[in-house]
């Protein structure tokens, strides 16, 4: 303690937890609280970084661009010092007014009008796959249905070829791990990933994609010369490394909420136009996305403590979204709470591109579920799956009743 404080000059608080470990994982709620009472900023001795973890401020922080910027990385990583592992994002790793040019093609791309064409394609899978799993009873309600669901819509949304769709789950595993330190969980998904990177990188070029679908639709716009042939690859990688593992756990996320606590499960059967607040409210409940980083660009104060230039600081998007001083009842899964202004999606510039496709998924499946499904029953140990930047499990074995 005594070193971290002369580090940080002696006015703030410092915590040796570790939002990286497996003990953090296992249950984050405590060292949250932990962190969200030690103030509204909180020196981690053991990265030599700051963590925010309090609505209020995570929120701030998102909207001060300026400020806290991407560029420097998301990660621990800080690209002043270190090259970044990969060539970095020119979205998410990125400043205006590079951001905005890679961030104006997919916000066309992924816009609500983009999702109607999707609508009724999305609906009819999730009600195939839900047919599917009720002939089988029990299931893995991860591997069979939150993986399963994404995979068999997204990439043709994408217009991806057939073969290798999966690859696209330790992909994204490890990018989300990298955002972290180089802990074991970070080397062990490195190895796990290698053997798709050279697919991955074809996945991005515009020879491998369909001529109609999010990917064609990215590289037309090096046609009218708003991004260049270079940048193009770039933000469908974006796409790809984004664009399962999080829907995943959202829907993961959903599924797990409503199986732990049937009566929000009657109340959505009872009120079906509900599908999409549970979903929402299970984004907020979970936070799929746990923590992202951002870089100081000049000196702060957060609340009563100072923070120099070039200081990395993590937002608790999770602890945010569960902070008493803004939500009531925090730790209850409620599908009638008015969720809005939660951080499971970002705020600001950086929000999530992809929200609406994620919360169509969300919504498409809860809504097949409550036609088709009077009762989730959890039949064996949910096994948690370890990220250093998603929360969610790596099995949830359930059992579905019909409605007869
Ligand atoms: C939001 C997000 C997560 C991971 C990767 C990327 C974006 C990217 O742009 O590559």
């Amino acid at each position: 303690m005594g070193e971290a404080s002369l580090k940080v000059g002696g006015n703030a608080p410092v915590s040796n937890i570790d939002p990286f470990s497996t003990a953090y994982f296992d249950d984050p709620y405590p060292f949250q609280e932990e962190l969200r009472e030690a103030g509204p900023a909180v020196w981690l001795s053991r990265y030599n970084v700051w963590a925010v973890a309090r609505f209020e401020h995570v929120r701030a922080m998102l909207f001060d661009w300026k400020t806290y910027c991407s560029g420097r990385g998301v990660g621990l990583a800080d690209f002043a010092k270190e090259t970044p592992w990969r060539p970095r994002s020119i979205l998410l790793e990125a400043d205006p007014p590079q951001h905005g040019r890679a961030r104006t093609i997919l916000n066309r791309v992924l816009s609500p009008v983009a999702m109607k064409d999707l609508q009724d394609r999305f609906a009819r899978a999730a009600d195939d796959l839900v047919d599917t799993l009720l002939e089988r009873g029990t299931f893995d309600g991860i591997a069979d249905l939150a993986e399963a669901y994404p995979l068999s819509v997204f990439p043709d949304a994408l217009g991806m070829p057939r073969e290798n769709r999966h690859f696209l789950l330790p992909y994204g595993n490890m990018v989300f791990n990298a955002f972290g330190p180089r802990n074991e969980l970070f080397h062990k998904s490195v190895e796990n990933a290698a053997p798709v990177l050279d697919w991955l990188a074809g996945q991005m070029q515009r020879d491998q994609l369909a001529p109609q679908g999010f990917g064609a639709e990215i590289h037309a716009a090096v046609d009218t010369g708003e991004i260049t042939a270079e940048e193009a690859p770039l933000i469908v990688r974006s796409l790809l490394t984004a664009g399962v593992d999080t829907t995943v756990n959202g829907i993961g996320a959903a599924l797990y909420c409503l199986a732990r606590f049937p009566e929000q499960w009657d109340h959505l059967r009872a009120d079906p136009s509900l599908a999409r607040a549970a979903f929402e409210e299970a984004v907020r409940f979970e936070s799929p996305v746990q923590t992202f980083f951002r870089t100081t660009t000049r000196a702060v104060r957060i609340g009563d403590v100072d923070i120099d230039e070039g200081q990395k600081i993590l937002m608790f998007l999770g602890a945010a979204n569960r902070d008493p001083r803004h939500w009531e009842q925090p730790d209850q899964y409620d599908i009638t709470r008015r969720t809005v202004g939660h951080v499971g999606f970002g705020a600001g510039i950086h929000m999530c591109v992809g929200q609406m496709l994620a919360r169509l998924e969300g919504e498409v499946v809860l809504a097949a579920l409550t036609r088709k499904v009077s009762r989730i029953e959890i039949v064996d140990e949910p096994q948690r799956r370890y990220n250093n930047t998603l929360r969610g499990l790596a099995k949830l074995p359930i059992r579905l009743q019909p409605i007869h």
